[in-house]
């Protein structure tokens, strides 16, 4: 199978397995796992913030720092289709208490004049404005790189009314790669990020939030009540480690080969291409064609290439270090045997 459906089904490297085995464990609740501490320690200064804490997945680490950043009641302001509101089943009304407010972005990326209007002045009827959720790369908009400058004025405009901001950085380390850039040019302008390691970073499992000192103490709480306190998670922070400070150069090589998928599949009649494709996503519209996408992605299955559903009438495909160019070369063929109309 040609596995396009998402970069969170990478399998770890032989490196990451050995690492595995070989790492060294303790009680991390106790804060006696060496390899977690490691990682921790790393990702801070990676991410050039103060301290880090290794959490589960990329839905929990986001919704701790929610958790942490806000109190129940509070408004977090997010653009329309980040992945917070998008796709974590509410969890941070369910469990935060907050209420969302989601701003028209363009590109994933928010005007700064739509978030100074959107943050809530006194006043008795209204809830607070809590924190600011940004998210880079944007998922929903395909993958795109919201420009650094944007993040800065944001920030700029959510510390004038001492507002947090907290980057949903999954896939933080594409933007970085493609624009050759370190992570924290972007996580300067930001009070805390969370990171996939388990994404285009191919470590099996795992996220890091890094951000004060005191805000990863407190959230640290949080990840205990939520039951993701673990023991002898070393084993899991092992490969981690590697997927942050030996993956990240080969980020550049799955874009390339998302571009030449987009490219290839452009040139089929039917179908477009409805992102610029800067990183490791490509959407694709199959309106024209007349199917469903339903139809389009078991056909394609039966093809031996898996894709999930985007919308209505597109579908998404994702590259990653398990997608090589014979693979691209085989997805385009079967596009353009199903399709058979090439421009
Ligand atoms: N995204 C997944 C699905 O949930 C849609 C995917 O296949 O793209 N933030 C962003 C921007 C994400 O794209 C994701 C995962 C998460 C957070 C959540 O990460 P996990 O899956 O580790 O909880």
């Amino acid at each position: 199978m040609i596995d396009l459906r998402s970069d969170t089904i990478t399998k770890p490297t032989e490196e990451m397995r050995k690492a595995m085995y070989e790492a060294e464990v303790g009680d991390d609740v106790y804060g006696e796992d060496p390899t977690v501490q490691k990682l921790e320690e790393k990702a801070a200064e990676i991410l050039d913030k103060e301290a880090a804490i290794f959490v589960t997945s990329g839905t929990q680490g986001n919704q701790i720092a929610v958790l942490t950043h806000c109190q129940p009641g509070n408004e977090v302001l997010l653009e329309e289709d980040a992945h917070i509101f998008y796709y974590e089943g509410g969890a941070i009304s369910a469990f935060g208490g907050v209420q969302t407010r989601t701003i028209k972005g363009k590109r994933g990326a928010i005007n700064p004049n739509d978030l100074r209007n959107a943050i809530r002045g006194e006043d008795v009827h209204f809830p607070e404005t809590g924190l600011v959720c940004l998210e880079n790369t944007h998922n929903r908009a395909g993958g795109a790189i919201v420009p650094i400058e944007n993040m800065r004025e944001l920030h700029q405009v959510a510390q004038e009314h001492s507002i947090p901001v907290h980057l949903d950085g999954a896939r933080l380390f594409n933007a970085a790669a493609e624009l050759a850039v370190p992570v924290k040019a972007f996580t300067e302008h930001t009070s805390t990020v969370q990171i996939c390691l388990s994404k285009g970073l191919g470590a099996p499992i795992g996220s890091i939030i890094a951000g004060s000192e005191p805000f990863i103490r407190r959230a640290r709480k949080w990840r205990k009540r939520l039951g993701g306190g673990l023991r002898q998670v070393g084993v899991v922070a092992a490969p981690g480690l590697i997927a942050l400070t030996k993956m990240a150069d080969r980020l550049k090589a799955d874009h390339e080969r998302a571009r030449r998928l987009a490219e290839g599949i452009r040139n089929i009649t039917d179908l477009k291409i409805n992102n610029q494709v800067e990183t490791n996503i490509v959407v694709v519209e199959t309106e024209a064609t007349g199917k469903s996408v339903d139809e389009i992605l078991s056909t394609l299955k039966a093809k031996g290439i898996l894709a999930v559903p985007f919308g209505p009438t597109t579908i998404r495909l994702t590259t990653h270090h398990q997608i090589t160019d014979e693979h691209i070369d085989q997805t385009l063929i079967a596009f353009q045997n199903l399709f058979e109309k090439v421009k």
